[in-house]
């Protein structure tokens, strides 16, 4: 048995578990840290959103069982060397001035550390703007009154529990958050100046999730908040858009990074089971002395992966299935490269009548059968949490082949190339119906990012 210990400062690489949403159960944590281990990771931080005692409740203790948990998955971290680090998040309606709120605070972290986190977070992010009345004539800006919650939380913990660490998700985290400029936000440069010397700085990159991580993007961060910051990287966070899934590998963050910064928890799909090949390949990056390129790290990690792939009827599946099946829920600007084959020999089709389309054609239609055999073996997987984390977007991907296969279909009967196809398969309201879709057809998006009114004129009789 390994004892969980870091030295001040030593990096922390491993995974936040920060999403919005149902928080994993006891069974996937347990799971979690396995992986974690096997990926040479050393660190969890406990963050879930939705978890009311880490937020919106932050000031009541855990329950006996709820406690249980705690203590559950705190004796998997230590069995298998790994921090277990707990987060708050009490910026919702902190009073901070009130010195019985930052004992209340204390109190709960207590709680925590003796249930067996090793170490600490207390988060600012995602809060309503401003400061109470109380608050502001105490301590001027938000910034500040941060700072002194963390602080004093620091001391206590110091006191009580040495070797403890504190990590401090500030409110502006990423650049894009700093106003005017990383270099000349006054949250930032406050940050900098009275955060203790001690405490580490969580950081999601240029962006909330940023596709990419330049090493010198985080030279101008250590200037103003004068540490190294740790990435809490949301690459793989999918709490934002439910229709998305992300099975690609850790990428987009050069090795020279890593000089730069305390570590990275990668904060990451909601659906717990599909998070093995980002843990993988986030492994790769922070173990080896020269990270390989994105792609060879995926390859390892659906070879690996492939042993939870067994299944029930006869089926058997194959690492390049997994890999296919990945390459279609990739990351969150990229597909893999046989998904974005496939689109582009879909757009030659879409753009050239039948008798041109060839070869181009007759591989679009064999990649399209071989995902539906892919979607129908998945069904029949023996790990049922597995196919239910990847259940709702392998349906989609199957109706949507599907749709695609009918186009062909009917184009190749279609006479007159100004015909329009429609089905009773595919019927409005049925088909891809809803608010959020309604919207999408009214204000849709270009490949720009700009958004366009689908129509522009009309009358108000
Ligand atoms: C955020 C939230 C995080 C959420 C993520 C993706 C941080 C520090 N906070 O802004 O909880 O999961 O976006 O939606 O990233």
């Amino acid at each position: 048995m390994s004892l969980a210990r870091t030295k001040a400062g030593s990096p922390l690489n491993g995974v936040v578990e920060g999403f919005y949403g149902r928080p994993w159960t006891l069974r996937q944590r347990r799971a979690l840290i396995d992986w974690l281990h096997q990926a040479g990771l050393n660190a969890y931080l406990y963050a879930p959103k939705d978890d009311l005692k880490h937020r919106a409740l932050w000031r009541e203790p855990y329950t006996r069982s709820e406690a249980a948990g705690l203590r559950a998955v705190a004796d998997a971290c230590r069995e298998r060397g790994v921090q277990f680090i707990y987060a708050i998040a009490p910026g919702l309606d902190l009073a901070a001035a009130k010195p019985n709120e930052t004992a209340t605070l204390i109190a709960k972290l207590d709680q925590v550390r003796r249930l067996g986190a090793s170490h600490c977070a207390i988060l600012w992010d995602d809060l309503p703007a401003g400061l109470s009345q109380e608050d502001r004539r105490v301590y001027g800006t938000v910034a500040a009154a941060h700072c002194a919650v963390a602080n004093r939380v620091a001391g206590a913990l110091e006191r009580d529990f040495p070797g403890c660490r504190l990590l401090f998700c500030p409110t502006v985290y990423c650049g894009r958050m700093a106003k005017p400029s990383v270099p000349q936000s006054p949250y930032l440069r406050e940050v900098g100046e009275k955060l203790r010397p001690g405490i580490e700085f969580l950081w999601t990159g240029p962006h909330i999730v940023s596709e990419t991580i330049p090493a010198n993007s985080i030279r101008a961060l250590r200037r103003v908040v004068g540490r190294k910051p740790i990435l809490w990287d949301n690459l793989h966070a999918n709490d934002y858009d439910s229709r998305r899934l992300y099975l690609g590998p850790y990428s987009g963050r050069a090795p020279a990074l890593r000089q730069e910064i305390g570590g990275v928890l990668l904060n990451p799909n909601c659906q717990f089971e599909a998070n093995f090949i980002p843990i993988h390949t986030l492994g790769a990056w922070c173990q080896s002395a020269r990270p390989p390129a994105a792609r060879t790290a995926f390859r390892g990690a659906t070879a690996a992966w492939l042993p939870a792939f067994t299944c029930r009827g006869g089926a058997t599946l194959e690492t390049d299935e997994i890999g296919l099946l990945a390459d279609f829920f990739y990351l969150p600007c990229e597909l893999g490269s046989r998904a974005r084959a496939y689109v582009a020999d879909l757009k030659r089709v879409l753009g050239a009548a039948p008798d041109r389309w060839g070869a181009v054609e007759r591989r679009f239609e064999g990649t399209s059968r071989q995902i539906l055999a892919l979607c129908d073996k998945l069904t029949q997987l023996d790990d049922r949490d597995l196919l239910y984390a990847l259940y709702p977007r392998v349906w989609e991907l199957k109706e949507t082949v599907l749709l695609l296969l009918a186009w062909i279909a009917w184009r190749r009967r279609a006479p007159n190339p100004k015909a329009r196809f429609r089905s009773p398969d595919y019927r409005p309201g049925i088909f891809r119906g809803g608010f959020a879709a309604t919207i999408e057809r009214l204000l849709p998006m270009d490949d720009a990012g700009v958004f366009t009114p689908a129509v522009w004129a009309h009358s108000d009789e």
